[in-house]
């Protein structure tokens, strides 16, 4: 009998990457989607895995969705990417975010515990979750957490709420503490996506600068098809545990746009950012890198993706869908 597993988030990122995992190891995949007048496919369509989805309608705020899908399907597994995903805008709607990234969860694990309490589940966390924090240098899985904006506090009470039902109620819940990763199909607002863009843009002489917020901050950013592998490792193991899933490399941001902008054969980046304190947070987090130790000794998992190749990969796919 094949696995059932449930995905939220059906439409970003992640969760294309991952449908495909899933479904090259032969499991029944349902993706959570909710209800649009013209939904967008295209990051599935990206990944080849549209018409091999079964698609649910349910919505992350509206508990009674969640109850009725797990009631239902109970999957095997859930992995819960759905999020408001970006951290500007969880200082203009945190509310929202907070009930999408953190209720939300509250709500999947009532579900589970009612209905299907043999079901894994995959939380979504963040790096955003220490903000401010790190050990000597980098963070890990002992870090203190001091996120900095709504987004991470909302993540980090999703957090907490799978840790309490795995103490209490034996739930099998992993917490992904995943750091920054990217793709060909990342948001646009994200950083690498925009200047991908961007400078593909300017190469071809559709635009003539970006603008831009802080260039200092330091990032760990990893590739997302490497990223969804580790998650689906969480969910295989005897034990659910918590794990940082990091390259253990960082750069600034202006160290990215160089390589993106170099890629492009334009040495001269600078003439083409400007920056704009509408790109700046209320509270910045200045830096991000991760030690994902314990992931490689206790899940076997590891980043085969670099950072050049990285961004380099995305840049080919901006200037791709700029000729076609
Ligand atoms: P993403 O591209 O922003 O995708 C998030 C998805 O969640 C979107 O498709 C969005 O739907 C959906 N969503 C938002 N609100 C919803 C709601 N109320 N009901 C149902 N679905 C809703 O994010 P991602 O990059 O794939 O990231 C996946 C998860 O990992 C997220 O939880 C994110 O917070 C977390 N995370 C990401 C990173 C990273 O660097 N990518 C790092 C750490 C953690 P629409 O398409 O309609 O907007
Ligand atoms: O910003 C700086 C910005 O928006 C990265 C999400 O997936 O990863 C992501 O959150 C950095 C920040 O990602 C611009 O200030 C400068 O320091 O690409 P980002 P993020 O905020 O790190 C974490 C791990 C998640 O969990 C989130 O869901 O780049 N920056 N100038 C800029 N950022 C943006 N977006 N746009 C700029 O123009």
């Amino acid at each position: 009998m094949s696995k059932i597993a449930l995905v939220t988030g059906t439409l970003g990122q992640d969760a294309p990457y991952l449908a495909k995992l899933l479904l090259d190891k032969g499991y029944k995949v349902y993706g959570l989607v909710r209800r649009y007048s013209n939904p967008n496919f295209s990051n599935l369509d990206y990944v080849g895995v549209t018409k091999k989805i079964d698609f649910v309608e349910g919505d992350l705020s509206d508990e009674s969705s969640l109850y009725n899908i797990v009631r239902s399907i109970r999957p095997d597994e859930i992995y819960n990417l759905g999020a408001q995903s970006f951290v500007r805008s969880s200082f203009d709607q945190p509310k929202l975010t907070t009930e999408v990234n953190g209720l939300a969860v509250l709500y999947f694990l009532n579900a589970i515990k009612m209905f299907s309490p043999t079901t894994r589940f995959y939380q979504a966390s963040t790096s955003e979750m220490f903000g401010s924090s790190n050990d000597g240098g980098y963070q890990d899985e002992n870090t203190v957490f001091h996120p900095r904006s709504p987004y991470g506090v909302a993540k980090l009470y999703a957090h907490w709420m799978g840790i309490n039902y795995r103490e209490s109620y034996g739930l099998f819940v992993c917490n992904g503490i995943l750091f920054n990763h990217e793709s060909p199909i990342r948001g646009m607002q994200f950083v690498t996506r925009k200047v991908a863009h961007g400078a593909a843009q300017i190469k071809k002489g559709l635009v003539d600068h970006i603008s831009m917020g802080n260039l200092d901050a330091v990032r760990d950013w990893g590739f997302a098809g490497d990223y969804v592998e580790a998650m689906h490792l969480m969910l295989q193991q005897d034990k659910p545990d918590d794990y940082v899933v990091a390259t253990g490399e960082a750069h600034t941001v202006k160290e990215m746009v160089q390589v993106a902008f170099e890629h492009v054969g334009i040495s001269d980046w600078e003439k083409h950012i400007k920056i704009d304190p509408a790109h700046m947070r209320p509270a910045e987090v200045p830096f991000l890198l991760g030690r994902p130790t314990k992931a490689m000794e206790k899940l076997g998992w590891k980043p085969k993706t670099n950072f050049k190749t990285l961004i380099t990969m995305m840049v080919d796919a901006e200037l791709k869908r700029l000729e076609k």
